[in-house]
């Protein structure tokens, strides 16, 4: 998954990525050359007293340092460039497949789990992709070349570069493979504190309210000690690797000068041959370093891809038609037949045998016990789930059929729990219709009965809103989302429990109000209150996700047992005693 991931998202920067390896190229042939140089000035011009040698190859190692240093910063340069580039894409695409899934999808991976994986797991595999630009493409090119160098120093010491080399190798092969399973546990308990902390910062008044924050406060506490031990682990390994580096190389060094300066005792090597052959072992047992740290970043970042390509192969289980079907005469009718619902990994069907008709110009009431099913009926319309079998026909097309967009267009969905994004009262009433003028949305605010309290606020209109709406009521959060649905003027109105929240006054000006503006529509309605709906021109009583009447509310007393319990009981409770 990592390759074909860096694969794919590396392709469209193919030409830089080619500049990145010349210069590196460059850079490293730069780096190599200026110990022999080194080695020159001390042999050939030192030695012999030669100042006019010196000078000269003195300056040609300038040259070579500038350029050097020239080229391994902007192989940094846009190594990070475009590594930041792919990090980039990449987010861009995995916000775009989610933003496709349906509710389906996002249970199945959950918020949580969605943020880590489009910020810290994108996070791992960028760095990786940056390491190897920086460090990686560096790291084969000096040590072949370290080793060319080296030997062309000197023959007779190459058994050290055999000693070190292997033993180096090995020590950090130790080290890495004890951080590989800790790195692997450390993304799963990111997930694990993002979870944690997201649920503490929804629930925070329920949290205060039942006096759950020392026990919240323990297990935050506990997640947070379990990814600190497993960083301490990693952190740990990572903190004895340097010692270790440390200690081969200078072992290393020390040989060099003790055997080196017995062979230059002999008169089988030279000075500056000692000092160049120094440098090139350090080099190459640097380059093993840098290829390690790179690969140590491999492990963490297959796991972070395999994370990312699971969402990027998980399709959305509500697929769009290749051709959506735009164009239909009837007007907002909405027609269920034999539709089936069963909730993934549920074992019985949420409902069953649904058969009704919504008609354009009419309200239908759905009512039913909680739990009977009525909103997972209504999210069948706008296809936050695709029945399981049976079809959902809007203007007697399957809506499976429709052009989604058109669908949604179509369609003024107030939900069970209405969310308000951050921004103004106008910023949200435009998402129900981008255009919307002032005067649009006054009228949308009151037919929605939300005009008294949005002009109490100072700043009307542009009232800010917190996310999710937490700093309005709830009945104001309702009739707001109730106005950005109106706004639209749709074909269907949709409303789920959307009057619970409002007193029976309210609810009835804002019942009336709207049976003004909906004469052409389609109406329905989900409801509790007995009151709400008793006008309807429909009412489908909903027990345990069947249909066990359909009527008027004359009609159903005389026939549906289920709907005289309700009406009984709520009648009870308006006439105490
Ligand atoms: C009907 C189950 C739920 C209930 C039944 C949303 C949802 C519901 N269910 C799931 O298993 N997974 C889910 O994601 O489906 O639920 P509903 O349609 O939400 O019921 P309702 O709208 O009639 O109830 P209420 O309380 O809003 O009046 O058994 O467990
Ligand atoms: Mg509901």
């Amino acid at each position: 998954m990592l390759i074909r991931l860096l694969r794919k998202y590396l392709a469209p920067y193919k030409r830089w990525i080619t500049i990145i390896v010349a210069l590196q190229f460059v850079a490293t042939v730069a780096s190599l050359l200026l110990p022999s140089l080194n080695a020159d000035i001390i042999d050939k011009g030192v030695v012999t007293g030669d100042t006019d040698y010196i000078v000269r190859i003195g300056s040609i190692m300038l040259a070579v340092s500038a350029f050097q240093v020239v080229a391994s910063i902007s192989a940094v340069y846009f190594g990070a460039k475009t590594a930041m580039a792919f990090g980039r894409d990449l987010r861009s695409s995995i916000f775009r497949k989610v933003a496709s899934f349906s509710a389906r999808e996002m249970s199945y991976f959950g918020a949580p789990s969605l943020i880590t994986r489009n910020t810290n797991d994108v996070q791992q595999v960028q760095m990786l992709a940056m390491m190897t630009f920086t460090l990686m493409v560096m790291a084969p090119i000096m040590m072949v070349g370290g080793i060319v160098m080296a030997l062309r120093e000197d023959v007779g010491l190459s058994w050290l570069v055999a000693v070190a080399v292997p033993l180096l190798a090995g020590s950090l092969a130790l080290v890495i493979s004890r951080m590989i399973p800790a790195y692997r546990l450390m993304q799963i308990r990111i997930d694990t504190i993002n979870r944690v902390l997201r649920e503490q910062l929804a629930g925070i008044r329920v949290l205060r309210a039942f006096v759950r924050e020392p026990y919240e406060t323990k297990r935050f506490e506990r997640a947070n000690q379990e990814l600190t031990d497993v960083s301490l682990t990693v952190g740990r390994w990572m903190a004895a690797m340097f010692p270790i580096v440390m200690l081969i190389l200078n072992l290393a060094s020390v040989a060099v000068l003790w055997f080196g300066g017995h062979r230059i005792d002999t008169g089988s090597m030279e000075i500056g041959a000692l000092t160049a052959y120094l440098t090139y072992l350090v080099q190459i047992l640097m380059s093993i370093m840098m290829a390690t740290f790179t690969l140590v970043m491999v492990p963490r970042a297959a796991v972070s891809a395999d994370r990312i390509g699971e969402i990027l192969h998980t399709d959305s289980s509500v697929v769009p038609p290749e051709t959506g079907i735009t164009d239909v005469n009837r007007h907002g009718e909405v027609r269920f037949v034999d539709v089936e619902f069963t909730y993934p990994g549920a074992s019985d069907p949420v409902l069953r045998d649904i058969n009704l008709t919504a008609r354009a110009g009419q309200t239908t009431a759905i009512i039913g016990s909680t739990g009977a099913g009525k909103t997972t009926l209504v999210s069948l319309i706008p296809r936050l789930f695709d029945a399981t079998s049976g079809t959902v026909l809007v203007n007697g097309v399957n809506v499976r059929e429709l052009d989604p967009d058109f669908l949604w267009s179509r369609i003024g969905l107030v939900p069970q729990n209405p969310y308000l994004f951050t921004g103004t009262v106008a910023s949200n009433l435009r998402y129900g219709k981008p255009d919307a003028t002032e005067a649009e949305m006054w009228r949308a605010l009151e037919i929605a009965q939300a005009r008294d309290f949005v002009e109490e606020m100072p700043e009307g209109l542009d009232a800010p809103i917190a996310q999710g709406g937490t700093n309005v009521s709830g009945g104001q959060r309702q009739r707001l989302s109730i106005a950005r649905a109106l706004i639209r003027s749709p074909e269907i109105y949709l409303f789920d429990d959307s009057f619970s929240a409002l007193d029976l006054g309210t609810d009835a000006r804002l019942r009336s109000a709207l049976a003004a503006v909906t004469t052409e529509s389609t109406v329905i309605i989900v409801a509790q209150r007995i009151s709400t709906i008793k006008n309807a021109d429909q009412i489908v009583v909903l027990d345990d996700g069947a249909v066990v009447g359909i009527g008027t509310h004359s009609e159903l007393l005389e026939s549906c047992q289920t709907y005289v319990e309700i009406v009984e009981s709520q009648q009870m409770a308006e006439v105490p005693g």
